[in-house]
């Protein structure tokens, strides 16, 4: 197969260089621009009528989503997916536990938290506390087994990759200890830090007190507030 990933430094961007990376497959990189726009360009959306990344095109089959990615990546590498049917469908209840709750969750809570140029604390409260409970569902399985469907596999790549961003959402993850421990092993993978510096690193700090002024900016040109406005 031959594999061109269209990305940009977010989480699930990442998700996908971590995979390709796990599994040992080569592939091209095409680095999006979301400040400029690029992904609702034409060109972009006859790839991904939805003008988002990542987008994997596969011997020119273009796959949108990054749940749907992960799984294509992993039924036809036959790697981080488990064949054996309850095992596979804990992998699919986790993978889309992430894309239906986790990913929507923290997106809003970052908008709102960092971007929007109103204050609106209930909406921020509302999006944080949903992260939160969304990641004690997390803790809790995660002190039933070592990884979301027991072996590490896409559903763990899917989730950590916006746990690991909860500071920036703004979101408490004190007293989850077993998310904790997941976390800490997953980081240290080589292939995931290989995958994170994919197309390049995220500008996004682990320590919340020190955003970079041009992110915050990039960001909010992107969801179309003017400088005015923010
Ligand atoms: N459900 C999609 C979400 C993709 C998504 O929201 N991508 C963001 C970056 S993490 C993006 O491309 N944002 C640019 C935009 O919305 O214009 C997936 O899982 O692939």
């Amino acid at each position: 197969m031959t594999l061109k990933l269209y990305t940009a430094p977010t989480p699930d961007g990442y998700k996908v260089s971590i995979a390709l990376e796990e599994m040992g497959l080569s592939y091209a990189v095409v680095a999006v621009d979301l400040a400029k726009g690029e992904q609702k360009q034409a060109d972009f959306l006859a790839i991904n009528p939805n003008g988002k990344v990542p987008v994997l095109v596969d011997d020119g089959f273009a796959i949108m989503e990054s749940g749907a990615i992960l799984l294509w990546l992993a039924e036809k590498s036959g790697m981080l997916l488990p064949t054996e049917p309850q095992a596979r469908s804990l992998a699919l209840q986790w993978l889309m536990f992430q894309v239906g709750g986790i990913g929507p969750m923290m997106g809003q809570a970052n908008v709102f938290h960092r971007y929007w140029p109103e204050k609106l604390p209930a909406v921020v409260t509302r999006y944080q506390a949903e992260g939160r409970r969304l990641f004690a569902a997390l803790d809790h399985r995660l002190g039933e087994a070592e990884f979301l469907a027991g072996d590490y596999g896409i559903a763990d790549i899917a989730n950590w990759c916006w746990v690991r961003t909860a500071k920036w959402s703004g979101i408490d993850t004190s007293g989850l200890p077993h998310l904790a421990r997941w976390s800490a092993a997953i980081a240290a993978r080589p292939a995931v830090v290989r995958g994170l510096g994919v197309p390049e690193k995220s500008a996004i700090k682990d320590d919340n007190s020190t955003p970079d002024p041009r992110m915050v900016e990039r960001m909010r040109t992107m969801l179309g507030f003017s400088r005015r406005e923010a």
